[in-house]
């Protein structure tokens, strides 16, 4: 599993469902799903990494000037497919097809986000989600169906 988050701009642009619908057809399952948007705490919480950046500021006030979608999704290789599909973290890096390359006006305001990493998943999708909010892929079944994470 691994956590995606489409960003203010992605949400304020009508964007929502042509995103979700890259990640399920790449057979990736939403596993949970919910609106919200970022407090300055969330912020610095959620990229405590880059707290002291030189960016952070920039990155602070568009990740909170409006709601986000907090995604977890469930699938085959989950951290490395959402990572491909949305693309270079710089949109103007990014492959023709990703997300980021495809709506991405700029770095700070780069539409998408998604773990790195198992590990960085794993801690991503407790910072957001309980577990009894997370419904896990039944991958055996190659089906839509979830079951509740136990
Ligand atoms: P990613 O793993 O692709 O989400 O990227 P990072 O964790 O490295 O960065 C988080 C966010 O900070 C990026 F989505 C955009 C922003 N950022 C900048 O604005 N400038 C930078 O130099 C690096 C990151």
């Amino acid at each position: 599993m691994t956590f995606a988050m489409i960003k203010p701009n992605g949400v304020a642009s009508g964007l929502v469902g042509r995103i979700i619908e890259r990640y399920e057809s790449a057979r990736l399952s939403v596993c949970a799903i919910k609106m919200h948007q970022m407090t300055s705490a969330d912020a610095r919480g959620f990229y405590a990494e880059h707290v002291e950046k030189p960016f952070f500021g920039e990155l602070e006030e568009y990740m909170t000037k409006g709601p986000s979608v907090m995604l977890v999704l469930g699938g085959e290789n989950a951290v490395a497919k959402v990572r491909a599909i949305n693309g270079a973290t710089n949109p103007a890096k990014s492959e023709p097809g990703t997300i980021r390359h495809d709506f991405a006006p700029s770095m700070t305001e780069n539409v998408v986000h998604s773990s790195d990493g198992v590990e960085s998943a794993a801690r991503e999708i407790a910072f957001w989600f309980e577990k009894e909010n997370i419904y896990a892929y039944d991958a055996a079944s190659q089906k839509a169906c979830c079951v509740m994470a136990k």
